[in-house]
């Protein structure tokens, strides 16, 4: 719907094993910041197997998914929430394509990664997506509040 108005929406944003490993928590973070998103919630988390299993659940058939876990369950995760103008549509924007290779530069796989399997980072892809996976990672009274006092110049 093209003349659909812009929402406030949450979306998840996971930083992945290799982006933890690599040191681009900071940087990552810095990016849904200086944009003007609201950081809602935060942890860093090893979930294990079967959460990460039920996190793909809509990728359990395909040949990579057995290695698309193992990547993911190599090391600690930095999980998020952020909230914000379009945060699903614009975190994935952020984000840059799946294939780093095809990800504009100024995103952060388009600036930080090379492969697929090694892509750094995680970014819900629909609303209805975003709701399942914030309430799959995150348990209620884990989300803060909060009016930022940047916000009346963000908006
Ligand atoms: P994500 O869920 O991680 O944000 O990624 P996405 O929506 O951009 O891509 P999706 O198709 O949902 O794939 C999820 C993750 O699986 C890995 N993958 N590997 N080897 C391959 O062909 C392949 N394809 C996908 C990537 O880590 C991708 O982000």
């Amino acid at each position: 719907n093209p003349d659909k108005m812009s929402t406030t929406e949450q979306t998840f944003i996971a930083i992945k094993p290799d982006g933890v490993q690599r040191g681009l928590v900071g940087p990552i973070i810095s990016r849904f910041e200086t944009r003007g998103f609201k950081l809602v919630a935060i942890k860093l988390v090893t979930p294990g197997k079967e959460h990460l299993e039920a996190h793909y659940a809509d990728l359990k058939e395909k040949s990579f998914f057995p290695g698309l876990i193992s990547y993911m369950n190599s090391g600690p995760i930095c999980a998020m929430i952020w909230e914000g103008l379009d945060a699903v549509k614009t975190g994935r924007t952020i984000l840059g394509a799946t294939n780093p290779l095809a990800s504009a530069p100024g995103t952060i796989r388009g600036d930080y990664a090379l492969q697929t399997g090694r892509n750094i980072c995680h970014g819900s892809d629909s609303v209805e997506n975003a709701k399942k996976e914030i309430a799959l990672w995150f348990k209620e009274g884990e989300q803060v509040s909060w009016k930022s006092a940047l916000e009346s110049w963000t908006y």
